[in-house]
């Protein structure tokens, strides 16, 4: 996650999916005025405007960080919700706002937009922000950062020195991170890599260079050039298809999922209806997909049930292990910094989605204002990989029954490519009311330059912070940790956790043979300190409940979280990217709603100081028994690469659940039905 520098937008246009898209798009769709949905083209544009005759003369030298949906408060969309689904007149929508982040004169300004009837916005209130922390980087100025050493007489004698073409050199840039200065200047690094033979960049690091620029004189104000190191050979490297040589690897037979009747999903808008499931699919440039109002029928009351308010990706932490001059600071937030959404790759039609996939294009505010396109940047499709949801055979009747309900799901789908790394994100729904979160690591690992070619020839481990990956290659020790904003509303707004730990108790002497079994001790939080959690350490079990809602025999209804593969940071807590990235302290969290929390590290996150996250916010120790609460879930990893991680890496995948927990009066599986 370094952060790249030149942003591919646009695929060529595919013209099947743009049938099937229309085909979804009746005219006369409602759904435009949903107060969840994401900010159209010419909301952007009447923002823009908006903006930019609040600073008249000024506006030249503005620049747009940040604009996106500023939602409407929950009881304000519950109600208009409620209204609309019990299929009364719809009531006129709450007021459509944006929340913009902008840039001028070397300080950033929040702007709170009202976004009118037609194309009229207006601004509702302006503030400078006085605090630490920068907004998110926008790619013309990375791209102009990154272009910067190439007139810079220094960095060409370097490149010279080491007999390098300076027409294969390219620069990627990184964020500086926050160590404890006092004063700061928004700085980018700039990292220069070697093109020569290979697409591979990544693999050709040029070592030994630091430089640094100020991103408001938009100029280079620290420069070193203190030793050298060999840059790894181009050879191998290399992953285009179209460049490979034989022997070839495993052929694979294509493989495809026909729906002779078209998709089993309906899109009117942004909202989504697949089986028993109904919710709204946005998308925001800093955390990408966005879930809201998932809703799931419940066949016994007939009606759709709500489960989830609102989700999506908080925050995306990488920090690297590498305590030297020129690797100490990279510690990427790359939701807070390169966002999520804005990063995302325009996905190919039959490789990064199913043959059946449905596209979905998303727009985000360029630099001045104006929209962007991203084509296909987002694909729904329906999945079934032979996987069974229920399957029981039974032989005690004089004629064996064999009955099977075949798991197919429906999978929402992005890919947020932040400079090496590319994020797979599928939000899967399941007919058994099971929502999956499953995240797959992909891309070029981010490695080091070394001189080192044997493992024989490293006298200590230590040194190289990383494995030995190929000739001159490390690849460094890193985290990944995925910060998931979960707003559950079980069959209702007042939730409560129930954290069920799983006990070793004794048998009573002598009884029966048996010596120990387990048993269940529900423990409710009462307010934030009570609910941070690790997980991992002691079997236990964690419940969503609404109090005040019980099925028919008496069980309140809920809604658990399933962890996947724990992963705590394990950096020392006063550490500064620790202090920028305490939501890690926890795999668990657990906050009152609260519509100015949204992002764990904070809202301005570039440079940070850990004043405003997930950790302060947790420390106003509010109520959240019965109350409206938020789930804050950590998946995360610790990454030790190996040489199947070069020259590329192969996705990794991992997740965790939601699964109804006493939500249902019967398995709802039961009733399932595919037909041909
Ligand atoms: C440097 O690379 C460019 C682009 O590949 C090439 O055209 C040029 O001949 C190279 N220069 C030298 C001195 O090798
Ligand atoms: C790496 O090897 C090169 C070439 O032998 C040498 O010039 C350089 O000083 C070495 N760098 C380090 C850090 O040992
Ligand atoms: C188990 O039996 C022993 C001996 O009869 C007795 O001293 C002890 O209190 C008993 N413990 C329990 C838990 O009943
Ligand atoms: C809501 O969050 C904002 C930002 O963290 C904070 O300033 C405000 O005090 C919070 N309100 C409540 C009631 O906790
Ligand atoms: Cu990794």
């Amino acid at each position: 996650m370094a952060i790249w520098s030149l942003k591919p937008l646009l695929s060529p246009p595919f013209c099947l999916t743009a049938l099937i898209f229309i085909f979804l798009c009746p005219k006369h769709s409602h759904q435009y005025h949903y107060p969840l949905n994401s900010l159209t083209p010419s909301e952007f544009t009447s923002i823009r405007k908006c903006v930019e005759e609040t600073y008249g003369e000024a506006s030249p030298k503005l620049t747009f960080h940040y604009v996106g949906l500023d939602e409407p408060d929950k009881p304000v969309v519950q109600s208009w919700w409620l209204q609309q689904s019990v299929g009364s007149t719809p009531a006129s929508p709450p007021p459509r706002q944006a929340y913009v982040v902008v840039r001028i004169d070397g300080h950033t300004e929040e702007l709170w937009v009202d976004l009118g009837k037609g194309d009229r916005a207006s601004l509702i209130a302006k503030k400078v922000y006085a605090g630490k922390g920068y907004p998110m980087f926008g790619f013309k100025e990375q791209d102009a950062a990154g272009n910067l050493p190439f007139s810079y007489r220094p960095f060409l004698d370097s490149v010279e020195r080491r007999k390098l073409n300076i027409s294969l050199v390219v620069c990627t840039v990184s964020s500086t991170g926050w160590f404890g200065e006092k004063e700061t200047k928004r700085t980018l690094r700039v990292l220069p890599l070697y093109k020569g033979g290979t697409t591979n960049l990544y693999m050709r690091p040029i070592e030994g260079i630091t430089v640094v620029v100020d991103l408001d004189l938009m100029e280079i104000v620290r420069y070193h050039d203190r030793f050298r190191v060999m840059i790894p050979e181009a050879k191998g490297t290399e992953y285009r298809m179209s460049k490979m040589n034989p022997p070839f690897g495993p052929i694979l037979k294509g493989a495809s999922m026909v729906q002779r009747g078209g998709p089993g999903f309906h899109i009117d808008g942004s909202l989504v209806s697949w089986a028993n499931w109904k919710f709204h699919l946005g998308f925001d440039s800093r955390v990408g997909p966005v879930i809201s109002l998932a809703s799931v029928y419940d066949p016994d009351s007939g009606t759709f049930r709500q489960v989830l308010y609102r989700a999506y990706i908080s925050e995306l932490f990488v920090p690297y292990m590498d305590p030297t001059e020129d690797w100490y600071y990279r510690t990427f937030f790359d939701g807070g910094e390169s966002g999520l959404g804005q990063s995302s790759s325009s996905l190919k039609p039959h490789a990064d989605c199913p043959n059946n996939a449905v596209f979905l294009d998303a727009y985000f505010a360029w630099q001045d204002g104006e929209p962007v396109e991203v084509k296909n940047a987002m694909c729904v499709f329906e999945r079934y990989a032979g996987d069974v949801l229920w399957r029981h055979t039974e032989v005690l009747l004089p004629e064996q029954v064999t009955e099977v309900r075949p798991g197919v799901s429906l999978v929402v789908r992005m890919v947020s490519t932040v400079g090496n790394y590319d994020y797979i994100i599928d939000w899967e729904f399941k007919a058994n009311g099971v929502i999956k979160f499953e995240v797959g690591l992909t891309g070029i690992l981010e490695v080091r330059a070394t001189n080192y070619t044997h493992t024989d020839q490293v006298k200590n481990n230590d040194d190289l912070y990383g494995s030995l990956l190929a000739e001159n290659i490390v690849g460094t020790y890193h985290d990944h940790f995925l910060a998931y904003h979960l707003d559950l509303d079980v069959d209702g707004v007042r939730n409560s956790l129930v954290k069920e730990e799983l006990k070793t108790r004794r048998v009573a002497n002598g009884s029966v043979p048996r010596k120990s079994y387990w048993a269940v001790e529900k423990m409710i939080p009462r307010t934030e300190s009570e609910a941070r959690f690790r997980l991992g350490q002691e079997p236990s079990e964690f419940v969503v409940i609404n109090p005040s809602k019980r099925t028919k025999i008496g069980n309140n209804v809920g809604y658990s979280l399933v962890p996947g593969q724990v992963g705590s940071s394990i950096l020392a807590r006063e550490d500064y990217p620790q202090i920028r990235g305490a939501f890690t302290d926890y795999n668990l969290w657990v906050t009152p709603y609260n519509k100015s929390e949204k992002w764990v590290g904070g809202r301005f996150t570039d440079q940070s100081r850990g004043d405003d996250t997930l950790a302060t916010w947790s420390s106003r120790n509010r109520k959240i028994e019965n109350e409206d609460i938020v789930l804050w879930y950590m998946l995360g990893f610790h990454h030790v690469p190996v040489q199947e991680d070069f020259p590329i890496m192969p996705a990794l995948r991992t997740g965790f659940e939601l699964r109804p927990a006493n939500f249902f009066e019967r398995n709802p599986t039961l009733k399932v039905k595919v037909t041909p």
